[in-house]
């Protein structure tokens, strides 16, 4: 397995004004919703600038190589959770792998939509979904991840703020404007 060893990232402190929060007890916007109900059988739609979309259950995402990574999730509201370790597959693999085989000929992608079960969004630039700290991961500190924390899998994006790491991934789609 791939691993990304966290002592040897850039940046081990917090960016201006985080507190570190003991463990990992808050989430998202949406505090006030219970985690929407995950299908029995999970797939993560991929649309946008594709010759036809598709459906990559999330049995296949499993069957692809494997990568951890240890990271610190800063929300904007001020709060940054440490060290947590996540593992699941590179979105660089997926991209590759999954999604590349149906893009539309020529399509120059420049944006990529993940978007959650409960229609959350996030909109990353390619360049930056594709670097090495991005993860579509399905278990958080050796567990499965829970509802609360995305289940059955999330975007993880090290290097950005929370806000770009949607839960409860359902559906990506690649754009060649800004969306
Ligand atoms: N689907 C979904 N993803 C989401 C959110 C959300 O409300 N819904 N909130 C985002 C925000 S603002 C943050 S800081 C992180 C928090 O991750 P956590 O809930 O695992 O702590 O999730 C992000 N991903
Ligand atoms: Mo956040």
């Amino acid at each position: 397995m791939d691993t990304v060893p966290y002592g040897s990232m850039p940046e081990k402190t917090l960016p201006p004004g985080q507190r570190a929060i003991e463990g990992f007890p808050r989430f998202g916007t949406h505090l006030h919703a219970p985690p929407p109900a995950v299908p029995s059988d999970p797939v993560i739609e991929i649309g946008g600038a594709v010759v036809e979309p598709i459906s990559m259950s999330l049995a296949r995402l499993a069957t692809l190589p494997r990568r951890e990574l240890t990271a610190d999730l800063h929300c904007v509201a001020g709060w940054s959770a440490t060290a947590l370790q996540w593992e699941g597959v590179a979105f660089a693999t997926v991209y590759r792998e999954v999604i590349e085989p149906v893009l539309a000929a020529g399509a120059p992608i420049t944006h990529v939509v993940f978007e959650g079960l409960d229609r959350y969004r996030s909109i990353l630039q390619v360049e930056d979904a594709l670097r090495d700290d991005v993860l579509i991961a399905e278990h958080l500190d050796g567990r499965p991840l829970d509802g609360d924390h995305g289940a059955p899998a999330r975007l993880v994006s090290a290097s950005q703020y929370g806000f770009m790491s949607t839960k409860r991934l359902c559906r990506i789609e690649v754009h060649t404007a800004e969306p």
